[in-house]
């Protein structure tokens, strides 16, 4: 089924200059790139957007990383574009990502892990729309 997914390039990998090699990994993969955006989230946005893991013991940490540095939002479409997007991601834990996959290569740890990527059609569409629509209202 053709499916549109939000890929969230991250801090460490932004600061790294890892933008670009990521995006092409994204590319060969097949899926088609239909808007990109570079942003900076605050405390506030990023406990909106994660907000099933806001009082986790790991939220903290993730709270300040996201903040610490820019973003890139970007929508993928493509056949089946949720799964091949977390495919070419790798597992969540870059110890445990496949080689060849964006996290083996770009994760520095657990949570300055690279890239998000949505993981079911409901997140995908709110999350497009909250970095592509409605961001600003949260402000
Ligand atoms: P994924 O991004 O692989 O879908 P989620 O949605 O479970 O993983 O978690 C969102 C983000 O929260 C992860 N990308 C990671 O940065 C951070 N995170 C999740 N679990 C942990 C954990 N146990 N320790 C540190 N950070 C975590």
């Amino acid at each position: 089924m053709k499916e549109q997914t939000l890929c969230v390039i991250k801090p460490n990998a932004v600061k790294d200059n890892n933008i670009g090699a990521i995006i092409k990994m994204i590319e060969d993969e097949g899926l088609i790139v239909k808007g990109l955006k570079m942003t900076e989230l605050s405390d506030k946005k990023v406990s909106a957007f994660y907000e099933e893991h806001v009082g986790k013991p790991f939220f903290d940490g993730l709270k300040e990383f996201m903040t610490s540095g820019k973003v890139v939002g970007i929508v993928l479409e493509g056949e089946d574009a949720i799964s091949r997007l977390r495919r070419v991601m790798g597992a969540t834990n870059p110890e445990k990502a496949d080689d060849g996959t964006i996290r083996k290569l770009f994760a520095a740890n657990m949570t300055e892990n690279a890239v998000h990527g949505s993981d079911s059609p409901q997140s995908a569409k709110r999350e497009i729309a909250f970095y592509f629509d409605n961001f600003s209202i949260l402000d």
